[in-house]
């Protein structure tokens, strides 16, 4: 690599410019540069890279994944039905290839859990009622998402400034933690402070944790039809002072809403939308 900028270097792509042309975060083209895959110079205290190089690179990519057989447009059905397989038949290697691959092609997290794993785990859910897969194999399926979840995590571009504190739980008598998971994931990755407490959580012991920590806001998800554990976190959390933001496959909004939730979403897009504007609210007073 050079230093110091001609007119050739001048005309070629900046980064943002380049990420904004492949339509992913910046993070990860400079990632590809630094570990040699994109030729570029460093011109003007910056890197540079040639248009030829980038289309040299999305080529190779593309033919090598098969994972962006549209730029920006992924095949959801079809990468589900990949990732599937390989969570049904155990192959953790070659679903961490999968999920990398996508992550090179800069998918976000509200992406991989709204697009790929929840209506992945929502397949797995239908074929475990109707006796074709046993609870081994769910647990299987269900471990290795929360495994990819973590990677995903790790790998995501380092956070802007803290957007705030949350608070997430899965109440009482719900034992289902990766609807959880992923929203803590997705408001982490959006740079969100998270306190993830897992699943089947008393309603007291929400509103206490999130008192010591000084939260904005109270995220409960709810899987299941059971009310009882919900009423009672609504409650106890209402009554600590917290806005709540109720989600998940088990409630509607007319309903969270009237059981006193002061937003709901029903998707992990949507829970960074709702705790933001929250979090915007609370400080508008
Ligand atoms: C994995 C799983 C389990 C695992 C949980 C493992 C774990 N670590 O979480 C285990 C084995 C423990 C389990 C147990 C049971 N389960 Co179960 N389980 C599932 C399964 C297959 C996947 C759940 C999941 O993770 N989905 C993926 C998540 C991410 O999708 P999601 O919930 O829709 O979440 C999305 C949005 O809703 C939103 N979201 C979610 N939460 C929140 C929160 C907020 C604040 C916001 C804004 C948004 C949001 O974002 C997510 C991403 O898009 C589902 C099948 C299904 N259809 O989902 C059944 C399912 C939820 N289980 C079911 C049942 C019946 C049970 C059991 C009662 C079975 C039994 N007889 O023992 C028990 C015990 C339940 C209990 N007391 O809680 C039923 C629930 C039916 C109902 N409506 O009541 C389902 C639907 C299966 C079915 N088709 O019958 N289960």
């Amino acid at each position: 690599m050079k230093s110091g900028m001609g007119s050739a270097e001048a005309s070629m792509l900046t980064l943002q410019e380049a990420a904004d042309m492949v339509g992913c975060h910046y993070q990860t083209l400079y990632r590809r540069v630094r570990k040699g895959d994109i030729p570029a110079l460093v011109a003007g205290g910056s890197y540079r890279i040639r248009r030829e190089d980038l289309d040299a690179w999305l080529e190779h990519r593309d033919q090598r994944s098969g994972a962006v057989p549209d730029r920006g447009q992924r095949d959801w059905p079809a990468q589900a039905d990949r990732l599937f397989s390989h969570l049904i038949t155990g192959d953790t290697d070659a679903a961490r290839q999968q999920v990398d691959r996508l992550l090179d092609g800069g998918v976000s997290m509200a992406e991989f859990c709204d697009s790929l794993f929840a209506p992945i785990l929502f397949r797995i859910g239908d074929l475990w009622r109707r006796g074709e897969i046993t609870i081994g194999d769910e647990h299987r399926a269900s471990r290795t998402v929360e495994a990819l979840l973590e990677r995903v995590l790790a790998a995501r571009p380092k956070p802007g400034p803290r957007l705030g504190t949350v608070v997430v739980a899965a109440p009482r008598g719900d034992r289902h933690s990766l609807p959880g998971q992923m929203v803590a994931s997705g408001l982490r990755a959006d740079g969100f402070v998270v306190h993830h407490l897992g699943a089947d959580l008393p309603g007291q012991e929400i509103a206490d944790l999130a008192t010591r920590e000084r939260a904005d806001l109270v995220a409960l998800s709810c899987a299941t039809g059971e009310r009882d554990g919900l009423v009672e976190a609504v409650d106890a959390v209402t009554a600590a002072g917290f806005p709540i933001l109720i989600g998940g496959a088990g409630i509607g909004g007319a309903e969270a809403i009237e059981l006193g939730a002061a937003r709901y979403g029903g998707s992990v897009a949507e829970a960074q939308q709702a705790a933001r504007a929250i979090v915007r609210e609370r400080a508008a007073g």
